[in-house]
């Protein structure tokens, strides 16, 4: 491998620098336009490269695995998650799988914050009396939200992004409670001032937010079904800023519109192209298209993670952020 210029396939237009950098260092094929591969393209590149560069609007499942090339021996992921990569197939034929964690942490808290904000001020509403016109000046009774100190946080997934929340929620004066499939240790739970639930039956039903940063696995899909959103209280609210799957949406809108539960704001959709249209109509949800990563800051850094992930390969090494199965 090494001293060879490897076969690049990158499938969405990335930051020029990004792009520069990559071009530099490898016999790059970059996207044109900003629109997804269609599966002929990507099964093409997967026949020809070395290595593949998707992101997660490309489904590399174990049909297009099946028709990869030779060469193909790397999957390195520009994005954190990988649930739009059948991993295991990809092992089984000795494709190594990489993906950027770390890097888009603070920024997605950031959002997440942000959502539970917008919802419980209703600051989207806010904007939209001041576009069309309609404010009429201050009045002691208007717009009047709720506030999020004091509040019990729920945040389910205390990965990376679970604990930057758990920080953000404190300085804000929320009370930071979490359900993980492992138990944080005594030290990082203390210095988080979380408490931990066992059950998340038990947690859901007395948080006054539930906030979802759990990855997307066959064991987290509708993790929150309709019978776990009807444990929350009525006046709570849900934020997503994980996976669309995680969350059952159609339940979670019927909840929303007959009043049994105060809003939600949600970043994620179980099918970003074919969004519950009932959802959109209501004034308690605040959704966004999938942003929580989107700073220029982050976006580089994902280039520098992809990039040290090949170069890594490329060097006969390793990647540093090689995803085994057991991890997801
Ligand atoms: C990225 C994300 O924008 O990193 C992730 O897993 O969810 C997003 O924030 C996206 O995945 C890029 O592929």
């Amino acid at each position: 491998m090494q001293g060879k210029r490897l076969s690049v396939v990158v499938t969405r237009r990335l930051p020029d620098v990004v792009e520069t950098r990559l071009s530099e260092l490898f016999n790059v094929s970059l996207r044109d336009d900003d629109t997804p591969m269609t599966r002929e393209e990507l099964a093409e590149a997967m026949r020809t490269a070395d290595v593949l560069v998707p992101t997660i609007t490309d489904n590399i499942d174990a049909a297009l695995l099946a028709g990869s090339g030779e060469n193909m021996r790397l999957i390195a992921q520009y994005g954190a998650g990988v649930d739009n990569i059948d991993v295991s197939t990809a092992r089984q034929r000795g494709i190594q799988v990489s993906n950027t964690p770390g890097v888009t942490t603070d920024d997605t808290a950031d959002m997440a914050m942000a959502l539970m904000l917008a919802v419980t001020r209703r600051i989207p509403e806010g904007l939209r009396v001041m576009q069309d016109g309609s404010w009429t000046g201050w009045s002691p009774t208007a717009m009047l939200g709720g506030r999020i100190g004091g509040r019990r946080l729920g945040i389910l997934g205390m990965g990376r992004i679970g604990r930057a929340v758990a920080q953000r929620a404190a300085a804000f004066g929320m009370q930071v409670h979490y359900h993980n499939r492992k138990r944080l240790r005594p030290e990082q739970e203390e210095a988080l001032d979380a408490t931990y639930w066992e059950s998340l039956d038990q947690m859901v039903s007395r948080m006054d937010v539930v906030m979802v940063s759990c990855p997307h696995t066959p064991s987290t899909f509708h993790l929150m079904n309709a019978r776990r959103l009807k444990l929350m209280k009525p006046e709570a609210v849900l934020v997503n800023v994980s996976r669309g799957e995680v969350v059952d949406e159609n339940a979670l809108t019927r909840m929303l519109r007959a009043g049994e539960l105060a809003g939600a704001g949600l970043d994620v959709f179980e099918n970003a192209h074919d969004i519950n249209p009932r959802l959109k109509e209501l004034p308690n949800v605040v959704l966004l298209p999938h942003m929580g990563s989107a700073t220029l800051e982050g976006r580089i850094e994902m280039g520098e993670k992809v990039i040290i992930n090949i170069k890594t390969f490329a060097d006969g090494h390793r990647p540093p952020d090689l995803v085994v199965p057991s991890m997801l």
